[in-house]
């Protein structure tokens, strides 16, 4: 078993991405699967693309993508990509497009991880997480809706999905009080429990948990 894990590059001015800062530092075995890990650029088309050549290359059975939500609180795994993007801000190549993802492609796909056994796991571990339905219009859920779209039409049988983590600690040094944010090293804690429900539990993303409830 080998787990494909993703974390993007700083973007939108910060000098860190918390997300590659704790995808960085998971260990290289998880629940005895091997873990892979590549930086992926914050640039649309560019930011899928390098997820497919990694996983060309890698040939995972599982791909967990990740990247930040800038002020979130939790760290939160998706429940659905979709076909649309509406860029608030340029890209790292000043891209800012809006419209649909793949015109062809069905309006959302949903992660095919067990997304509520992963808050579940994350919460026992005394990590805050909680489950989000909604990944934005930016290139996290490109990404998100562009590797359902490419393991549904072109990798058959390779599960995936996506989570979201806070702002690092340290990046809200100076940002005003009250903004939420979360050390790597606990992010680092939640990641690897969430890969621990994912490695050992089933496809479906649809079985409630404890995480059910927000
Ligand atoms: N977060 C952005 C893109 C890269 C990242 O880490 C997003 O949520 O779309």
């Amino acid at each position: 078993m080998k787990v494909l894990v993703t974390g993007f590059e700083p973007f939108g001015g910060a000098t860190i991405n918390p997300a590659w800062e704790a995808v960085s530092r998971l260990p290289q075995e998880i629940a005895g699967a091997e873990v892979a890990r590549t930086q992926i650029p914050v640039v649309f088309g560019k930011d899928a693309a390098a997820v497919e050549a990694a996983i060309d290359a890698e040939r995972p059975d599982l791909v967990l993508c990740v990247g930040q939500a800038g002020g979130r609180s939790h760290i939160t795994p998706e429940f659905v990509g979709i076909n649309f993007a509406n860029a608030r801000i340029p890209d790292n190549e000043g891209n800012q497009p809006v419209g649909r993802l793949e015109p062809e492609g069905p309006d959302a796909y949903f992660a095919t991880l067990p997304v509520f056994a992963m808050v579940d796991a994350a919460r026992a571990a005394g990590v805050p997480a909680a489950v989000s339905y909604t990944a934005g219009t930016y290139c996290c859920n490109e990404v998100l809706y562009e590797l359902m779209h490419m393991l549904a039409t072109r990798h058959p049988g390779v599960r995936g999905g996506f989570v979201h983590v806070p702002y690092a600690t340290e990046q809200t040094a100076s940002m005003g009080e009250g903004t939420a944010s979360m050390s790597v090293d606990m992010m680092v804690a939640g990641l690897t429990a969430m890969l621990e429900a994912a490695v050992t539990g089933g496809n479906e993303p649809l079985v409630a948990g404890e995480g059910t409830e927000q």
